[in-house]
């Protein structure tokens, strides 16, 4: 009896999430830039690039991260926004 020794040809790679911002009618643009350069890295411009971009199409990619980076940054910036009483959203997709 062989024992099967075959191992997958096609790897997969980790699965990977878009994290997404929507907008609303009541969180400071202010809030949002603070929120986009703290957990995602940005400088500045690139914070209020996203921002607008949120604000005029009502959703953007934040960042694209393996799963549980993902879910934490949703959770981070959901806590961050409730602890400051705005209705900022969150949420992942995947990429
Ligand atoms: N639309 C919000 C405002 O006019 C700003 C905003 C941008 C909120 C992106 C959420 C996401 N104050």
């Amino acid at each position: 009896m062989g024992i099967a020794t075959r191992t997958r040809t096609k790897p997969k790679k980790p699965s990977q999430f878009k994290v997404l911002m929507l907008n609303d009618d009541y969180t400071p643009m202010e809030f949002v830039v603070m929120v986009l350069k703290g957990f995602f890295r940005m400088d500045m411009e690139q914070a209020t690039q996203v921002m607008l971009h949120v604000h005029q199409r009502g959703v953007g990619v934040c960042g694209i991260y393996p799963y549980e980076i993902a879910e934490t940054k949703v959770t981070q910036v959901m806590d961050f926004a409730r602890q400051n009483q705005h209705p900022l959203q969150c949420t992942l997709e995947k990429a």
